[in-house]
Parts: C-alpha cells; structure tokens; sequence
C-alpha cells in the first residue's frame, strides 16, 4: 500500500505550489469581502463594476498574464484559472467583466511584436484600464470565419468597416484586438478605441451578468496605423483561436466557481429549512442532488486544472480546454437548476440568492465557443487519424 515510490518520481501532483495558494486566499478574501456584498445591487442597477475593477487591478487579480517586460506578472494558465473560480463563486458578473482584460491581451501576448506588446499591454499595467476581445458579429459567432469586417490596406494605414457584436468591455474598453478579413486573408490588429470612425452600441440587457458591458461596435473607414497590424497577414484567424486556447480554462472556471456557490447555498439552506420533521438535507432526494453538485464540480475543476497545465507546460491543450469548458458550462448549469429546486418557491424569488446564479449560468453554455462548438472541436479531435 502507499506510493511512496511512485511520488518519489515526481508523477502525478494535486498540489497548488506556494504562490497559487498565495494567488487562492487573496481572491478567495477579494471576493467574500469586496465582490459578494456588492453583487445583488450591480445585478440589478447593471453598472460597471468599475471600483472592484480597479481594487482587483491593484491586488493583481487582473491582467494577470502580462509579461514581466510590460509590468505584469506572467502569470501562467492555472495561476489565472485558480484566481477565477473564486471571483466567480462571488459574482461571475463581476468576474467576466475582469477577466475580459485577458481576453483581449492573449493574441496580444501570442503574436503581437515586442514594442506593441511594450504599449498596449504596458498600458494596462499602468493604469486601471480596459481592452476587448472584437470577433463575433451579428451573422457570425459560432463560424468566425464567417465574419464580414472587411480591412483594406491603403498607403500606410489599413482601413477597417464592418461590425462586431456581443462584445464584453465594449462600452469601456481603451483599445479593441479586432479580427477582420482582408484580401490576402484574416489580419488581426490592435485598435485605439477613441480612433475615428468607431461607434459604441447600447449597452446590452442581458438575461445574466448583467453588470457585466456587453455591446455591438461599429468600425466605419476606422483608419490603423501599419504598425498595429498584429503579427502576418493571413495568420489572424489563428492568432484569435490561440487565443481561446488560454482563455477557455478560465472561462469553464468560472462556471466551477458559479457552480461552488450553488452548492455552498443549497447547503445552507437544506441544511435549515424544515419539512416533515426534519431538514430538507435528511430526505436523501434533496442530500443526492448535493452530492452531484460536488461529484460534478471535482470533476471539472480537474479537468480545467488540467486544460491550463497543459499549456503551461508547453503543449497544445485545444482538446482539453474544449472538454473542460463543455463539461464545467454543462454541469453547471444542472447545479443551479437544481440549487432553485432545493430552495423550493424561494428559489424563484428575487430575495434570494439562487435566481441569479441561475440566470449568470447560462452564458456558460454560450460565450467562447457555445457547448456545441465545444464537442464540434472535441469530436473532430476524437475523430481524427492523429
Ligand atoms: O470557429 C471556430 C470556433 O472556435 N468557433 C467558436 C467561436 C468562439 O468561441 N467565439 C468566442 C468569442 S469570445 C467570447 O465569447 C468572449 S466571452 C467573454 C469572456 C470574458 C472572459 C471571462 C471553430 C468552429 C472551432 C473552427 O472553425 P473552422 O472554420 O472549421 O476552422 P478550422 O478548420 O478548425 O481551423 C482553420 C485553421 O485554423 C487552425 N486552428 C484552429 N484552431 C486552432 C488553435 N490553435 C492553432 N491553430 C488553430 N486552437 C487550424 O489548424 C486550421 O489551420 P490550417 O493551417 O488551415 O489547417
Ligand atoms: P450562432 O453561431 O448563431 O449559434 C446559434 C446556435 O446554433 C447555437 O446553439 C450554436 O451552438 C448552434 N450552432 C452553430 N453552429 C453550429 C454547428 N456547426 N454545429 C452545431 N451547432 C451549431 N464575442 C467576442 O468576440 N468577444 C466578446 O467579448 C464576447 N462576449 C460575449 C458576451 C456575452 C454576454 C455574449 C452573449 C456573447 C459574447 N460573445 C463575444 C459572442 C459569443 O462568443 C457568441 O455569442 C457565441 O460564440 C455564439 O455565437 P452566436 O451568438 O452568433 O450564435
């Protein structure tokens, strides 16, 4: 009995090293102290969570992967996806609306030069400031490259039409990573978000996360500089799907994180609320229904860990982070569905907890690749001869 032999190697490691842990308590006390108490009033006013912003900003619970040359941490994949469960657990609203910063900088950081990287990433380190992440359109989400946002180069400039929806921090973003088409094929570019020509939508009513600035932005004869060019033209398309393969394990965390919190009020609460002579949490009906919450919420936020392990270490995770996202959006929404369940006719209720968590949930199963984008991804792998 015992591995003693096997963990000499060095196999298998759950632990979090030193800093993780560090990086868990610090958002872990951000979120119960800073974001929890101020969730139910951004839910219903759906102000920009701007003051959380920019606490987080100074922690270091944002932009957290900016390289040390630009001011950052450089962060890796997990360190992120560790900070992310638990500003999640306090409002996903609140953590989608941080966590867009990372979005927008991971084609940055994959493909953008040295001195690009140096003032738009160093931007964000200096001042508590936003970026977006510009590829979905109103006729093109699922198939990006389907889009129409068309950037012709004339002289040394390249001018950009066309128009982006769904798009998180639009309203309060700095700079835009936009994907566009040219004739050459998809070029990428980082545009100044008070450059001519670009027009901020509406804020979005959204079903969830409602804090969170979700917009359609207009790009009309918005003229960028040759030297915002991301990278080769003809490579954009991959530069934004290299993108999510960092920025999917922090998403599926977040429904972990969402998914935690269910599970933490169906608790509480079943383990309080009264009905023929006993707790709620006695009638095995409603303790299995808890049970797999935890069993699910394991699983995910292993297969997560390991999404993000994976491209720490160097290795091309696509599959992985497709798994975890489909699996942690999945599940968790079965947690809240039966989180309102456990709470009975308060479940329904705005006075209580577990209606939001409900409504934040959903977009799980949709942003970065919906659920069956995931396993159109995963299948395809399945499927291949490699
Ligand atoms: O279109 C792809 C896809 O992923 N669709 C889903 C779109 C999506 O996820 N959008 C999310 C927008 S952002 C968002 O929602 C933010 S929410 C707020 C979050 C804030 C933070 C909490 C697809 C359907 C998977 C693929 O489309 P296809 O058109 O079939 O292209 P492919 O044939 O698969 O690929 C074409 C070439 O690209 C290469 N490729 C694809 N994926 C990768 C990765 N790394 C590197 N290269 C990649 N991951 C692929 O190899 C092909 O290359 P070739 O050289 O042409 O063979
Ligand atoms: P569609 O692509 O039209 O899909 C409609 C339905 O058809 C879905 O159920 C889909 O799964 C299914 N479907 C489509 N194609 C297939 C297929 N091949 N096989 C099987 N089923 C299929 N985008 C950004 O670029 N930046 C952002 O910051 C951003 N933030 C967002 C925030 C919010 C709140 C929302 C709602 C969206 C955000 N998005 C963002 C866009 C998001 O990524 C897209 O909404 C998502 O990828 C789905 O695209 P769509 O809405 O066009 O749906």
């Amino acid at each position: 009995l015992g591995g003693s032999a096997a963990a000499a190697e060095g196999g298998m490691n759950f632990s979090l090293s030193d800093s993780q842990q560090e990086f868990q308590e610090t958002a872990r006390r951000f979120a119960k102290e800073k974001v929890i108490p101020a969730a139910a009033e951004l839910d219903r006013t759906m102000e920009y969570p701007k003051e959380i912003f920019n606490e987080a900003w100074k922690l270091g619970l944002v932009n957290m992967h900016i390289p040390a040359s630009c001011g950052g941490l450089d962060a890796g994949c997990l360190d992120g996806v560790i900070v992310q469960e638990e500003l999640s657990y306090g409002c996903s609203g609140v953590s989608t609306a941080l966590e867009a910063n990372s979005l927008a900088s991971a084609p940055v950081i994959i493909a953008a030069s040295d001195a690009q990287k140096k003032k738009y990433l160093g931007r964000l380190t200096e001042e508590p400031l936003q970026a977006a992440y510009c590829v979905t359109e109103p006729g093109a989400g699922s198939d990006v490259a389907g889009l129409k946002t068309f950037a012709e180069k004339k002289g040394d400039k390249w001018v950009i039409n066309g128009q982006k929806m769904w798009i998180t921090n639009g309203g309060v973003a700095n700079w835009y990573f936009v994907l566009a088409k040219s004739k050459d094929g998809f070029v990428s570019f980082i545009v100044d978000a008070d450059t001519p020509g670009i027009t901020r939508g509406k804020k979005e009513i959204n079903m969830g996360q409602r804090c969170s600035d979700t917009r359609g932005i207009t790009f009309e004869n918005v003229a960028v500089p040759e030297e915002n060019l991301i990278g080769k033209v003809g490579d954009g398309f991959k530069y934004a799907m290299k993108a999510f393969d960092f920025t999917r394990p922090p998403v599926a965390i977040g429904a972990v994180g969402l998914a935690r919190r269910a599970m933490d009020e169906s608790r509480q609460y079943a383990l309080q609320r009264k009905t023929m002579g006993k707790n709620i949490a006695e009638h095995q009906a409603v303790a299995f229904m808890i049970a797999d919450m935890a069993a699910g919420i394991e699983a995910a936020r292993l297969l997560t860990y390991r999404a993000a392990w994976e491209i720490d270490q160097g290795r091309r995770n696509t599959y992985f982070a497709s798994c975890a996202k489909l699996l942690a959006a999945e599940h968790c929404q079965k947690c809240v569905t039966d989180a309102v369940q456990i709470f009975g006719g308060n479940g329904f209720n705005t006075g209580y907890p577990v209606e939001k968590l409900y409504r934040d949930s959903k977009i799980f199963s949709i942003y970065e690749g919906t659920s069956q984008i995931q396993r159109l991804i995963i299948s395809r792998d399945v499927l291949s001869d490699g």
